[in-house]
Order: structure tokens, then C-alpha cells, then sequence
């Protein structure tokens, strides 16, 4: 038995990587990780301010659209414009999602970068130090769930038995707050690595890029390996190699959301090429089979119905919706999963039909699918987004009869609104006063 104190014993780190010798890449250092770490913050802001936005956008506060009771929901909402331009929610969700999938490989770096840190020892040296290695636990698991859960939805893939746009926009608070609270106690660091090593030096210079950064008196944890092998990479090859695999992420899913010739080299991304199901030359997301609707309930029988204020209602067949007037407009569908379509579609506005069953201007709008079952089978719309300009119920796309995969006989068209609000087979449109 050793007679040494415990307090001495666990003074000593364990062999492993808990040694200050373990580590020995002569890359890592304040330099590096305040690298990776600025160019991550800003991506992450640009991310989750993208995130947040589409939750404005959904008009949480509007009908069932809620994703979060009420009153769980944040206190405050950022501002999403009813009848924007229709390529704002399409920008938003393409910098969210193929933002979020080209940051993995900076992220998987940021974390190398800082690995020794995890064996810090000891684990825990003082009540202030606990908290922020618990903030840091809640930011590495936040990440860590949010990149999961965001990249298998958005390849559209949904094996979670729990409600994902729940748990996505309660796993943004923490992991928002959590990033917030890292990068305010690291930026003394960031600061001071720019200061002391020049802010890119250590990766302009050719022979710079290979040595190991200095040890700092002032840092007795500060990441600069005591030992340090060899290098294999400089610095420039390590932040090369990172954003060639940023670049190459890029190239392989970016371009569902940005088409053109890049759509053909997206064969990471769910609506690239390949994987798609197609109905009149663009992409269906959820078709008629899947979401039980039938050519009964779409066929000859069908009236949609139309209800207003005071119990005022009326039922119209197609054939009736075709005799209002028809307004034809070019409108995407933007997807909250980052891909989307633009085409030109032709229907009944939105407001001839409030004209017809008496809604007044300011009243808001839920459109219920034929469709039997699931969340998406409504949306609820805000006074504003029903007078937007060209907002409609679209009978037909591209001068065709829509088809029963795009939602025939009547689908909502209002640009501007993530496609989630896009309701295909719509039955009924009832206006109602916003609360
Ligand atoms: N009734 C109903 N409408 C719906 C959906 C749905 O599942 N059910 N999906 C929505 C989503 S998420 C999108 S992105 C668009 C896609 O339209 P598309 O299938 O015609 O491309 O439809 C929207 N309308
Ligand atoms: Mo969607």
C-alpha cells in the first residue's frame, strides 16, 4: 500500500491521456483553437439565427401551428414578413441546413483541437471551473444532438420516437445558450491569441505553419504539447484539409437548395438527384399514397368548403373555383429541410375566397387537408399572409391540371412561408380573427 496522501495522490494525474506528455501534435495550441473557434462562432450564429427565423416563420402563435405550447414557448418570437419575397425562406433554410452540414468537419476539428482538455486533471479544481465544464457538457452534448437529429431529418429520415421540431427548437435554446455562454468566456483567449501570435501568422507563413506554438507562462493547461512529435501536417495542411472536407460537404449537398449544375453533384442531399420522386418534372415530398388520400375523396364529389365569421359558409366544386378569377404567379416551395422548387401556378387568391363567406381583412386563415392524418395535414396563416400578394389556392402548375401528388384538386400557394404551410388537398378554409 502507498502511504502517500490522497490529496498528493490525486495530485498526480493517471497515466493516459491525462499526462501533460500524452498529447503530442505539435499543431494544437491557443493559436489553433481560437482559430477554428471564431470562424465556428460565426457559422453557429449565422445557424442558429436561421433556426430561429424558420420558427418565426412557421407563425407559431397562430391555430394548431404551434410546435411548442403557448405558454412553453419562448417570450419572445423574432419577426418573420408575411408576403416577403418567396426566396427569403428559401435563403433562410438553404444557409440553415447546408450551413449546418458544412460546419461538421469544423466542428469534429474545433473538438480535436481541444481534446487534451476532456483529461484535464484534476477533473475539477474549483466551483467555477465545475460550471464551466457543466456549460461545456451541455454545449458538446447540444451540439451533438442538435447536428444529429438536424442532418438525419433533413435526409429525411425520421427515426426518432419523439416529436423532432420539438425537440430540435428546445435543443437550440440550450445549445444556443450554451455556445453563447462558451464563446463569452473564451473570447479574453481569442483575443489574446490574435494579440500575441498575430491573427492569421501561424498559417501564412510557411515555416511558421510547422512549429509548434509557443507555451505561454501566463497558461498552464494552454493545449501546446510539453513534448511535441514530429509534425506530419503543418498548420496550413490541418486548416486545408478541414476546408476542402467544408468544401467537398459543400459541393455534394448544397445543391438542392442553390439548383443549376450544382443539383447534379448533390448526391449527398435527399433532393438532389437520384432519390427523388417526381411528378410534372419537380420534386414530391410527400405523395398522395403516403398521406391516405384517395382519387374518391379528390374526384367529382369534391367541394371545398369555405367557412367565415357568423357561421357563414360555402361549399364549391373545382369546376366552380376555376369560374372565379384565375391569377397565375411564379412561387417557390422551400422546404424546411433546405431544398427547393420554383414554379408558376395558377388559382383563386386567397382573398376572393374571404370575399365570398364575408371574412373581414383582418382575419387570419386555417387550411385543413383532405388528407386523414398527421401534423401537416394544417396550417394556420396570419391576416397578413392570407393579403399578400398572390397568395392563393392553386388549382394548377405550369398550365397543367395540378397532379394528385401535388396536391389536386387545391393546394395553398402563399409565398414567402416555409413549404410546411404549402397545405396539398386542401378540403376546407376557415377564416377566423386572430386572437
Ligand atoms: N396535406 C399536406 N400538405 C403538405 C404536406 C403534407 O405532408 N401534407 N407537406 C408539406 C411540405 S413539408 C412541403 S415541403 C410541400 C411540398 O410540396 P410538394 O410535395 O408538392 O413538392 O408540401 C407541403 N404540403
Ligand atoms: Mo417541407
Amino acid at each position: 500500500m502507498s502511504r502517500i496522501p490522497l490529496r498528493e495522490r490525486l495530485a498526480e494525474p493517471p497515466p493516459g491521456p491525462s499526462r501533460p506528455g500524452f498529447w503530442r501534435s505539435p499543431l494544437r495550441g491557443p493559436w489553433l483553437t481560437a482559430f477554428f473557434g471564431s470562424v465556428l462562432l460565426v457559422g453557429l450564429l449565422l445557424v442558429s439565427l436561421t433556426g430561429f427565423l424558420s420558427h418565426a416563420a412557421y407563425r407559431p402563435a397562430l391555430g394548431r401551428n404551434a410546435i411548442v405550447p403557448l405558454d412553453r414557448d419562448l417570450p419572445i418570437t423574432l419577426p418573420w414578413p408575411s408576403g416577403g419575397p418567396d426566396w427569403l425562406y428559401a435563403l433562410n433554410q438553404g444557409v440553415h441546413v447546408t450551413l449546418g452540414v458544412v460546419l461538421v468537419p469544423l466542428i469534429l476539428a474545433k473538438l480535436w483541437s481541444v481534446i487534451p482538455r476532456l483529461f484535464a486533471w484534476p477533473p475539477v479544481s474549483s466551483p467555477a471551473q465545475a460550471l464551466e465544464r457543466l456549460s461545456l457538457l451541455l454545449l458538446v452534448g447540444g451540439a451533438g444532438f442538435q447536428f444529429a437529429t438536424g442532418i438525419v431529418n433533413a435526409q429525411i429520415y425520421y427515426p426518432f420516437s419523439f416529436n423532432f421540431v420539438l425537440a430540435h427548437y428546445y435543443g437550440a435554446v440550450v445549445f444556443t445558450g450554451a455556445f453563447l455562454l462558451h464563446a463569452a468566456i473564451q473570447m479574453p483567449k481569442v483575443r489574446r491569441a490574435a494579440r500575441e501570435r498575430g491573427v492569421l501568422k501561424p498559417l501564412l507563413d510557411a515555416e511558421a505553419s510547422r512549429r509548434p506554438e509557443e507555451r505561454s507562462p501566463e497558461e498552464a493547461h494552454d493545449l501546446v504539447a510539453p513534448d511535441p512529435a514530429p509534425a506530419t501536417i503543418s498548420r496550413r495542411g490541418l486548416v486545408g484539409m478541414v476546408g476542402g472536407a467544408m468544401g467537398l460537404v459543400f459541393l455534394t449537398w448544397g445543391g438542392q437548395s442553390i439548383g443549376g449544375p450544382l443539383r447534379k453533384v448533390a448526391v449527398l442531399a435527399p433532393r438532389g438527384r437520384g432519390m427523388d420522386r417526381y411528378a410534372q418534372g419537380f420534386v414530391v415530398n410527400k405523395t398522395a399514397a403516403s398521406a391516405r388520400v384517395t382519387r374518391e375523396t379528390t374526384g367529382a364529389g369534391y367541394r371545398l368548403v369555405v367557412a367565415g365569421p357568423g357561421g357563414r359558409s360555402v361549399e364549391l366544386s373545382r369546376e366552380e373555383l376555376l369560374a372565379m378569377p384565375q391569377t397565375t404567379t411564379s412561387c417557390a416551395i422551400s422546404c424546411v429541410e433546405g431544398w427547393s422548387t420554383r414554379q408558376r401556378w395558377t388559382g383563386v387568391l386567397l382573398t376572393d375566397l374571404a370575399a365570398r363567406v364575408g371574412a373581414a381583412d383582418g382575419m387570419a386563415l386555417t387550411a385543413l387537408s383532405l388528407q386523414p392524418a398527421g401534423v401537416l395535414r394544417q396550417a394556420s396563416f396570419s391576416a397578413g399572409d392570407v393579403h399578400a400578394t398572390n397568395a392563393m389556392l392553386a388549382l394548377a402548375v405550369n398550365g397543367e391540371p395540378l397532379a394528385l401528388d401535388h396536391g389536386y384538386p387545391a393546394r395553398i400557394m402563399v409565398p414567402g412561408l416555409p413549404g410546411v404551410h404549402q397545405t396539398k388537398w386542401v378540403g376546407r378554409l376557415t377564416f377566423f380573427r386572430e386572437a
